[in-house]
């Protein structure tokens, strides 16, 4: 047996296969989240979603890849990662919600669970929030939640994972 044949079975033996995460990507301006506008978007950072993410996460016995971006392309690079990598995605992806069809593309590639969230409630706001591209292939959308919307996805991301 080569010494690589050898870790390979150590591995197996001894450990838990790692769970893939569930990827949560999040799109332009969000990285000044509870930094500006605290009147619409709460006064929570992105770092601190991210954290009450990961906690949730454990205590869901799931993992979490929490990613931001300010460019579309990145956001579609991450999703072609998950096809490979991730159990899930769940996507805030802000303003290209209403505009991009690369990401609706990217997500109709994915074959696992997609949830979709927004913090405001884009329905009671301007008209050209109303709809979003990536809605026709979520499997479900929260919006006006807050940032507890992302630990509701994650919630709900278990329990989708947990029937396939
Ligand atoms: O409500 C949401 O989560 C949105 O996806 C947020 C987007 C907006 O374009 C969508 O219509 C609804 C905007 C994200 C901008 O995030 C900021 C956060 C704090 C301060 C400034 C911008």
């Amino acid at each position: 047996m080569s010494d690589r044949t050898a870790e390979k079975t150590t591995e197996k033996v001894g450990e838990k296969p790692a769970t893939k995460p569930v990827y949560v990507l999040n799109g332009p301006n969000l990285n000044l989240l509870g930094l500006r506008q605290p009147e619409i978007y709460g006064r929570e950072t992105l770092a601190d979603v991210a954290a009450a993410l990961a906690d949730l996460a454990e205590e869901l016995g799931l993992a979490v890849r929490c990613l931001q971006s300010n460019h579309e392309g990145q956001l579609v690079d991450w999703i072609h990662e998950a096809r490979l990598q991730g159990a899930g995605v769940i996507i805030n992806p802000a303003a290209y919600s209403h505009t991009s069809i690369a990401i609706l593309d990217a997500l109709n590639a994915y074959a696992g669970p997609v949830l979709e969230v927004h913090i405001s409630n884009i329905h009671k706001r301007e008209a050209f929030r109303h709809h979003s591209y990536v809605s026709g292939r979520a499997e479900g959308v929260i919006a006006g939640f807050g940032t507890e919307g992302y630990l509701l996805a994650l919630r709900r991301m278990k329990t989708l994972l947990a029937k396939t």
